[in-house]
């Protein structure tokens, strides 16, 4: 198989749930350093406009949206699993929760001046204008929420994780660690790690003592690699198709059309190609670049608007 290329950053949270998961599969993969924000020369000819952090690429296939790639990587590598069968299914829905309503609680919670001094420390203000600009664009018309209510509800959200874990087992469903925890875990690194909000996890102790348990699970074996690079192995490689996978759409997806599909909360810059794959978890379109060659991008289906291009 060809290698597993993350395009990342180190302070993207929902880059750590993916290097953690790397990490917990025992995975090697390579690394390229993206920008935080725009302009994203070298990223954008892969996924053809999709901006969001990460992204991954296997040879010609660009993989958009940590759900879409942690299903990916446990066709990969199936041992451990993300999803204990154990879990019921309940893992899916808590991380969904995590990777929507956590985060956009930990990020404007971290926000608070004492966090936002951690987080630009090192920018110029020249960069933390860049940066507040950027983001504002980024995230468009998404609603956002004011100090008070982050200060408020992060304190109830982290103490309902603590009561899951009151009754002394280690990750948050069961005795193995799963994609709950990934996307719980890479919201409270922002707040803690990131912004230096240590105190959240005061009243927390069980939160505090799994937080340190999944944080030891490592990223696996990585070494860097170039956006030069990643850009000739997609070139040189052949989209792979989709394991024996059939397409299954209910919803009429247009097979074979030109299309565009685009994140429908933030960060909505559209994709287009022509649609060749749609299932009930999964999108994938293909479109050619000079620069990437022709390279399959596929999206997970949740989250995720498709619309057929007019053809008049
Ligand atoms: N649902 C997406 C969310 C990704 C996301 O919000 N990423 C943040 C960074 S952690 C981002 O794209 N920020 C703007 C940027 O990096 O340009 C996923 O699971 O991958």
């Amino acid at each position: 198989m060809a290698d597993i290329i993350l395009h990342h950053y180190r302070n993207s949270p929902f880059s750590e749930k993916i290097r953690l998961i790397l990490g917990s599969k025992n995975l090697a993969w390579k690394s390229v350093d993206i920008p935080p924000i725009m302009p994203k020369p070298d990223l954008l000819p892969l996924t053809g406009g999709y901006r969001r952090t990460p992204v991954m690429q296997i040879g010609a296939d660009i993989y958009c949206d940590t759900a879409l790639m942690a299903d990916v990587l446990e066709r990969i590598q199936p041992a451990p699993s993300l999803y204990p069968p154990a879990y019921a299914g309940l893992d899916r829905i808590l991380a969904q929760w995590a990777d929507s309503t956590l985060f956009w609680t930990a990020i404007p919670y971290s926000f608070q001046p004492r966090g936002l001094a951690n987080i630009f420390k090192n920018m110029t203000p020249e960069q933390m204008q860049a940066f507040s600009a950027d983001r504002a664009k980024f995230r468009g018309n998404a609603p956002r929420m004011a100090l008070p209510e982050a200060i408020g509800q992060m304190r109830e959200l982290v103490m309902r994780l603590e009561g899951m874990l009151a009754d002394g087992k280690p990750y948050l469903l069961g005795a193995q660690p799963g994609i709950a925890d990934f996307s719980v875990y890479h919201a409270l690194w922002f707040v803690h790690d990131l912004a230096g909000l240590a105190d959240m996890l005061a009243a927390a102790p069980n939160v505090a003592a799994w937080k340190e348990r999944i944080a030891a699970i490592g990223h696996g074996t990585f070494e860097k690699m170039t956006a030069e690079q990643a850009l000739t192995v997609a070139r040189t490689s052949t989209p792979a198709g989709f394991d024996g996978r059939q397409s299954d759409d209910v919803y009429a997806a247009h097979l074979g059309q030109r299309v565009t599909i685009q994140p429908s909360d933030y960060g909505i810059d559209p994709v287009e190609g022509e649609l060749v794959f749609a299932d009930a978890q999964e999108f994938a379109l293909r479109r050619s670049d000079e620069r990437a060659g022709t390279v399959v991008v596929h999206f997970p289906r949740l989250g995720y608007q498709l619309k057929k291009c007019e053809t008049t």
